[in-house]
């Protein structure tokens, strides 16, 4: 390594890490959980990758104390997770499950214990089946359903967890689970349903952080968190830099502006033509609400490019670079900087709001125990450090960035990719369960306890968006 310098991070930011409910903890029939789409969906042959079963998972639900002991060995500042919504409504409405509550609140009061700050997400795309069946996300009965559960889950929690996030990703959730087919609930519905599906989860937020705060016995800071696309248009390509724009238009602003402004971007309205969703009055009223943080998730960028081809509405991906670094989910690319240009990005369109980096992370398929014990995974520390590195100035420029979550705490149920794609800093052996530090792990400890680390100046890269900007 040439040059290096040590990058702080002021006082106070919060280092985590993140899971969310279905991907560890297992127990899926146990104490009166209810179903979800994910259990119906990955029961479905050919869907998960080796015909791998989530029943299991990380068997959290009986490993937590373990899991919380290696946390606080980390010197984890903050834990995102998120509770199964079938376990505390089994059939998605009424009275919250006794038995479900008790082992959040133990989760929650180990935590507190160990003076790891709880950050939790509400729906991390486990939506009790029975809502689905009543036509889940494309109807308006499961926004409300998800606010009433917000709204319970506020007044029991509330007095000891103060950073709720609504949605994890709903971006993702509507796509892959509505669009394409290849999420819970595995459904292919046409442009006019999927933009229903996301104004309802829009909705769906809104509501929720209205019965939140309503119910909660004290104040809490309710946000969300986002799948941007991190659009990076080819620099000195003028016809990448439009299609970028009306991508951004197109896609980032169709979710950020309503919630921020409680409008839907006019052009891209006008591009939709009659796939418009259906608005009811007050509705936008609805999803605008304060938003006391946002959460941003980063992996890879998304490299557009000019397609004459192409309506509107539709983008094309240039290929990764050759040459490239790439993580070891098929089409994703190491860029670091991508990180910093998100960042910055936010903050100019939107205006300087509190961020945390909600989920950033590698998969490496090939992690496992060397002779030694250890699992020497340099790439991912690699990762950490470089991307921290570009988010820690992306704070001097500007964002008000508070805190970073790794993705993930542990190794876990990836999906469609079942165990195969490993992002934790924790390895699991999903044949014994058991669970071991990676180097990274190591690394990160470190890092906490300094508040910093030593690393290579990050590469000057500016986002093309902001290049632009300049030169006008
Ligand atoms: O595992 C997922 C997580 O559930 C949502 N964000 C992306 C992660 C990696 O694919």
């Amino acid at each position: 390594m040439g040059t290096s310098e040590w990058i702080s991070f002021p006082e106070g930011f919060l280092w985590g890490a993140a899971t969310s409910a279905f991907q560890i903890e297992g127990a899926v029939a146990e104490d009166g959980r209810g179903v979800s789409i994910w259990d119906t969906f990955s029961g479905r042959p050919g869907i998960i990758r080796n015909g791998d079963s989530p029943a299991t998972a990380c068997d959290h639900y009986h490993r937590w104390r373990e899991d919380i002991s290696l946390m606080a060995g980390l010197g984890l500042k903050s834990y995102r997770f998120s509770p199964s919504w079938p376990r505390l409504q089994p059939g998605g409405r009424g009275e919250l499950s006794a038995k479900g509550l008790d082992f959040y609140e133990r989760l929650v009061d180990a935590l507190l214990q160990a003076g790891i700050r709880p950050n939790l997400t509400l729906y991390h795309w486990d939506l009790p089946q029975a809502l689905e069946d009543e036509g889940g996300w494309a109807g308006r009965g499961t926004p409300r359903a998800f606010a009433e559960y917000a709204g319970r889950m506020a007044r029991r929690l509330g007095d000891r967890v103060d950073l709720w996030a609504t949605l994890n990703e709903p971006q993702v959730a509507a796509t892959h689970g509505y669009g394409l087919g290849v999420h819970a609930p595995g459904r292919r519905e046409g442009r006019k349903v999927l933009n229903q599906v996301i104004h309802h989860f829009l909705l769906g937020h809104g509501l929720a952080a209205q019965a939140m705060r309503a119910a909660a016995p004290r104040p809490i800071q309710v946000g969300l968190a986002l799948s941007m696309d991190p659009i990076w248009p080819t620099p000195g390509r003028p016809e990448d830099l439009e299609a970028g724009e009306r991508h951004w238009t197109a896609w980032n602003d169709w979710w950020l502006l309503p919630l921020l402004k409680g409008e839907y971007p006019a052009r891209a309205w006008e591009w939709t033509g009659a796939d418009v969703p259906e608005v009811r009055p007050g509705d936008l009223a609805d999803i605008r609400q304060p938003l006391d943080f946002a959460g941003l998730n980063y992996y890879a960028p998304y490299r557009t490019t000019a397609d004459p081809k192409l309506g509107p509405l539709e983008f094309a991906r240039a290929p990764i670079p050759e040459g490239a670094p790439r993580q070891d989910m098929p089409g994703w690319e190491v860029f670091p900087a991508g990180l910093e240009g998100l960042l910055v990005e936010f903050t100019r369109r939107y205006g300087r709001m509190p961020l945390y980096v909600t989920e950033n992370g590698m998969s490496i398929r090939a992690d496992a125990p060397g002779a030694d014990g250890a699992v020497h995974d340099a790439e991912r520390v690699a990762f950490l450090r470089d991307h921290l590195a570009h988010a820690r100035r992306a704070m001097d420029r500007g964002a008000d960035l508070r805190g970073y979550y790794v993705w993930s705490l542990m190794d876990n149920f990836e999906w469609g990719f079942g165990y195969e794609q490993r992002f934790g800093l924790v390895h699991v052996d999903f044949a014994t369960l058991k669970r071991r530090l990676k180097d990274s792990a190591h690394w990160y400890a470190g890092t906490i306890r300094a508040n910093g680390f030593q690393a290579p100046p990050p590469p000057v890269l500016e986002s093309p968006f902001l290049q632009a900007a300049r030169a006008r």
